[in-house]
């Protein structure tokens, strides 16, 4: 199975992305965290999108804040797809880091989730994987199922407390 990186910015990103490394576990889907940043290690950061394709990465997870450029500049360097987590930081709630990384130029795209949206990063990423994997696609199913099911347990206590019809 194609692996997902998830590549954050800064060691200060690992609290808000915990939710993507627990998405991806509980999907059994292979993983790496790595620390690069767009700015502070340049080259490092276009090193390993160059060559994340032969090492067996199938999408990269790109996590950063403020004048987020990271995932852009994943994408730059790589045919894989990206996906952009801004992360919500003191100053401007993350909106910077939302327009820097979902405005990308025609041609290069990045497919940007919410402020701080980990979760949804994994899940992306698993949907990615799983077209060519069909024993994901189930565990996907599966967990989608069990997310419905949730709700409607939720919907029915709060019926039950208060007299739906
Ligand atoms: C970004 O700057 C990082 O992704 C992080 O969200 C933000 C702050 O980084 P630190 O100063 O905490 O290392 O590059």
């Amino acid at each position: 199975m194609n692996k997902v990186a998830i590549i954050m910015g800064s060691d200060s990103d690992l609290k808000a992305m915990q939710g993507a490394m627990d998405a991806l576990k509980a999907l059994e889907i292979p993983f790496c965290v790595r620390v690069l940043s767009a700015h502070r290690t340049p080259d490092a950061a276009a090193a390993f999108a160059r060559g994340a394709k032969d090492d067996g990465y199938g999408v990269i997870i790109a996590a950063a804040g403020k004048a987020a450029h990271l995932a852009g500049a994943m994408a730059a360097n790589t045919i894989l797809p990206v996906i952009g987590v801004p992360m919500k930081s003191s100053t401007l709630d993350g909106l910077d880091a939302l327009l820097s990384t979902v405005q990308m130029p025609s041609g290069m795209p990045v497919a940007t989730v919410a402020i701080d949206g980990a979760t949804n990063a994994a899940l992306l990423a698993a949907q990615i994987i799983a077209l060519s994997d069909e024993a994901l696609a189930e565990r996907f199913a599966k967990y989608r199922a069990a997310q419905s099911a949730k709700v409607a347990e939720k919907d029915a206590a709060i019926c039950a407390e208060y007299s739906c019809l």
